[in-house]
């Protein structure tokens, strides 16, 4: 698929708010600061689309894009692309800690178009118990998901290569199958082909 347009639609501080669930929606959720806003705004082919943030954790809404895209055969795919605030942020209380985990429970599991979520992880570090632990909250909600390994220009290929084994051999000890992942750079521009293959993909299997 490629993409042909991008537009930010609305950030809501809930469920609630959101747009109505007319599209497949694929959310992108991730550490602050793990690369969530420069791969988005690689995926669409614009750089200004989502905020690339030098301060994290500051955005705590739910913000939602609406892409139109081509794929196979000029067939136009219409998707939601959902910006969910990262979890990890040191700074932040346990009160808005407490805040963002209802919200984002609440979205993961009654957002009634949410097709897929993208979890992000930063390929220059190895397992991070924090993303380890997210992963198993999905389980336990039974949200389909994929990972996206991030920031793959910042390590050799050796090391990146590294974590990410070492990652799916962590996750073996609690899962029976291992998900779909990607290794991208926003920099180098890796890994967006494969993604929205992907995208393009899973929307075909939903039969739209
Ligand atoms: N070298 C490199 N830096 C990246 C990449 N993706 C993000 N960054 C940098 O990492 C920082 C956080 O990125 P951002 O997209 O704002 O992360 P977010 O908080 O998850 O949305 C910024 O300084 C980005 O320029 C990447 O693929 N390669
Ligand atoms: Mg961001």
């Amino acid at each position: 698929m490629r993409i042909k347009n991008a537009v930010y639609l609305i950030s809501s501080p809930d469920l609630d708010k959101c747009p109505k669930p007319t599209q497949p929606e694929y959310a992108f959720i991730g550490r602050s600061n793990v690369g969530k806003s420069s791969l988005i705004n690689m995926l669409c082919n614009n750089d200004k689309l989502a905020k690339t943030s030098a301060s994290p954790g500051k955005t705590q809404l739910i913000n939602h894009f609406e892409i139109t895209g081509v794929g196979a055969g000029d067939k136009i795919h219409k998707w939601y692309l959902v910006d969910l605030p990262g979890y990890g942020f040191a700074v932040v209380s346990q009160r808005s800690r407490r805040r963002w985990e209802q919200m984002i429970e609440n979205y993961l599991r009654k957002r009634e178009n949410l097709t897929m979520v993208f979890v992000l992880i930063d390929s220059r570090h190895s397992p991070q118990k924090i993303d380890l632990n997210f992963l198993e909250q999905l389980k336990k909600w039974q949200i389909p998901f994929c990972l996206i390994f991030t920031k793959s220009d910042k390590e050799t290929q050796r090391t990146v290569s590294k974590n990410v084994k070492d990652f799916l051999e962590a996750m073996k000890k609690t899962w029976q199958f291992l998900p779909q992942h990607f290794v991208t750079s926003a920099i180098k521009k890796h890994g967006k082909d494969k993604i929205l293959a992907h995208i393009e993909e899973v929307n075909e299997q939903l039969g739209l």
